[in-house]
């Protein structure tokens, strides 16, 4: 008898076919763990989504299986055989019952589906019950702002929320009346905390987010924006109202002016006056107690020692990254200023300079 190889290479195939999709399923499946999962929901609003998320997927895997299924039984079933005699199979020309019925199942699945999505539309958008707290949302290109009208409070990257307290964003674009970077839609979604929205320049949008634990809630830009695009994050500080209080607390305090003959004190000047160059005050705020503060076209530096994470929230807060940041901050931010004008410019400093202004950078921290 003579021996076959085909069987044997066969299912070697096969079974490279079945690793292939085992990596590559589980690869995609393992985007929807970790710190950005919508199947991980860490309050009321992430919730109702992720309720609906679940049933909707098995509804719509019972459909995929059922249609598949029988595509694939046909195939096999109606093949071309061996002893084929070339004779068409019976044809059918219309089954009103079958048609009915195919019409009228899907129609009365997705009206079903439709009412709780509507509703939790409405839920993420409208006016929550009881005590609310109102984030303004801005949208940069490449950070987000985030502004307390209850407190009169800037800031940038990260978003401090007390717990099990709704907090309704209402949310725009920087428009071109602030800052040259106008005119992009931006979307903000934190996956554990609330659906996705679009933020417009020249429209409001609303979104509500709540957090049941403290926690550090991650999320980025969803819509794509531009060159760092990828860069603009989103970092939620949820923690006990008692904290968010001290938080407030320290944020409502004005900077300290340094002490003069300091190095910090030097900073302060440059910061105001650049010789010639772009100050940084033009671009920026450091609140100290005499005026309202007023929104900028780059992030409030008021308390920026307080954030842990600053550009997006794309590197970690230190004397060693500040400093890296203000000699080239193109470095560790493509945002080309020089180009287009979006972001922080490169202020060709000298290290003199840069030793001042880190100085000072550094003494504002409210907890300092
Ligand atoms: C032309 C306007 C402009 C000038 C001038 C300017 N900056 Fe900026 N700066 C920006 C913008 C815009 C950003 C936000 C960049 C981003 O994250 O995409 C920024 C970001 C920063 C940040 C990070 C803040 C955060 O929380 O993310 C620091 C710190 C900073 N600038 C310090 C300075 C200092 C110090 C000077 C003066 C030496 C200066 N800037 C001059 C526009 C400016
Ligand atoms: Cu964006």
């Amino acid at each position: 008898m003579r021996e076959n190889p085909r069987p044997q290479r066969t299912s070697l195939r096969r079974a490279r076919t079945i690793t292939a999709s085992v990596v590559l399923a589980s690869l995609a499946l393992s985007a929807c763990a970790g710190d950005q999962s919508a199947l991980d929901p860490a309050g009321p609003f992430a919730q109702a989504p992720h309720d609906l998320i679940i049933p909707v997927a098995i509804i719509a895997a019972v459909v995929f299986v059922l249609v598949q299924g029988l595509i694939i039984f046909s195939v096999v079933k109606f093949r071309t055989r061996r002893d084929d005699d070339g004779s068409l199979p019976v044809q059918t020309h219309g089954n009103t019952r079958l048609e009915i019925v195919w019409t009228v199942v899907p129609a009365v699945i997705l009206a079903v589906i439709a009412v709780p999505t509507v509703q939790g539309i409405f839920e993420q958008m409208g006016e929550p019950d009881g005590d609310v707290l109102t984030v303004e949302v801005i949208g940069h290109r490449w950070w987000f702002e985030y502004y307390y009208p209850d407190y009169d409070i800037y800031t940038a990257n990260e978003m401090a929320i007390p717990t099990d307290t709704p907090v309704r964003l209402e949310m725009t674009a920087a428009d071109l009346a602030r800052s040259p970077d106008q005119g992009v839609i931006h979307s903000f979604w934190v996956p554990r905390l609330a659906g996705k929205q679009d933020v417009v320049p020249g429209q409001t949008t609303y979104l509500n987010i709540e957090a049941s634990e403290p926690d550090r809630y991650l999320g980025m830009c969803a819509e794509y924006c531009g060159l760092s695009h990828a860069n603009m994050r989103i970092r939620i500080e949820a923690m006990e109202p008692a904290d968010f209080d001290a938080w407030v607390e320290g944020q409502t305090t004005p900077a300290d002016v340094p002490d003069d003959g300091t190095l910090a004190a030097d900073g302060r000047a440059l910061y105001h006056d650049l010789d010639g160059r772009q100050a940084c005050a033009t671009c920026h705020q450091v609140w100290e107690g005499e005026a309202d503060r007023a929104p900028q076209q780059g992030p409030d530096l008021t308390h920026l020692m307080s954030r842990e994470e600053f550009a997006g929230a794309i590197h970690e807060l230190d004397e060693e990254t500040l400093r890296a940041w203000l000699e080239d901050p193109n470095s560790l931010k493509p945002m080309q200023y020089e180009v287009n004008g979006i972001g922080m410019p490169d202020l060709d400093l000298t290290d003199e300079e840069l030793d001042a202004l880190v100085a000072y950078l550094l003494t504002l921290d409210p907890d300092a």
